[in-house]
């Protein structure tokens, strides 16, 4: 029979995935990259790196599909609009930084968040949107966009969006300003809710003591 392996998602390409092998190798855990994909294999220790959409990975970690993992504070809050995050939490990691921000055409007399009431905000964040008017009393019509949000206001599906930003260059591109802070995200460790097996006790113990080094050391 095969020896357990911890497994730790990640994401398999885009904004963070270059940092989140950074942080492994920094944790001194050799990245094996084979043929298979979806998994990659740690060569000094028993652990897996399960590779996937950023999306998958709240959801493979509260399942304990995997016993940690890598994701955006962002996408985290989104997907858990109710749940205790910070008992998730193991710590954050100090990249992948952006900001959740309500964005409006340059030609919009945006005076706060009562100027939303009555409009249409286009968003891949429908649950940290909902829960953000909710909290200013504020009834909008919330148009879902899975990407180009953007464009959105241009192609009159909505008067406002709530977007990532980070630079602030694509809303400058697209004719709109950013204004209320909706939420602060940064790459977050998450852990499943369940202690791992005993047998990897001791290797996520170690993991967990080096992640933090690791982040101490260069955040
Ligand atoms: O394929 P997969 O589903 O895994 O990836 P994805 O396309 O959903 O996500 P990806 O790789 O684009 O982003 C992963 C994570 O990076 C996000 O969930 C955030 O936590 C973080 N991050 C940091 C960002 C940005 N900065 C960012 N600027 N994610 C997206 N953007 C986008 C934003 O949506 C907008 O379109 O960049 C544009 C704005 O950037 P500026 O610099 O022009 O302001
Ligand atoms: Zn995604």
């Amino acid at each position: 029979m095969s020896e357990p392996r911890l497994r730790i998602a990640v994401q398999k390409s885009g904004r963070l995935a270059d940092r989140s092998l950074e942080l492994i190798s920094g944790a001194g855990l050799r990245v094996m990259k084979g043929a298979n994909e979806l998994l990659y294999r740690i060569e000094n220790q028993p652990i897996d790196l399960l590779r996937v959409r950023d999306d998958d990975i709240p959801t493979f970690v509260a399942d304990g599909v995997a016993e940690l993992g890598i994701v955006g504070y962002n996408v985290l809050a989104e997907h858990f609009p109710d749940a205790d995050l910070e008992a998730m939490i193991v710590q954050r990691l100090g990249f992948g930084s952006c900001t959740l921000k309500v964005a409006v055409p340059n030609e919009a007399d945006y005076t706060g968040p009562q100027w939303l009431e009555g409009k249409r905000i286009a968003t891949s964040y429908p649950n940290v949107l909902g829960a953000w008017l909710k909290t200013h009393g504020i009834t909008a019509e919330i148009v879902e966009m899975r990407g180009a949000v953007e464009v959105a206001p241009r192609m009159k599906i909505a008067h406002a969006i709530c977007d990532l930003v980070s630079t602030g260059a694509t809303l400058e591109a697209n004719g709109m300003k950013a204004t209320d802070l909706v939420l602060k995200s940064e790459a977050v460790l998450i852990k499943a809710p369940h202690a791992p097996a005993p047998e990897l006790a001791h290797t996520y113990d170690m993991l967990l003591r080096r992640f933090d080094g690791v982040t101490a050391s260069t955040g």
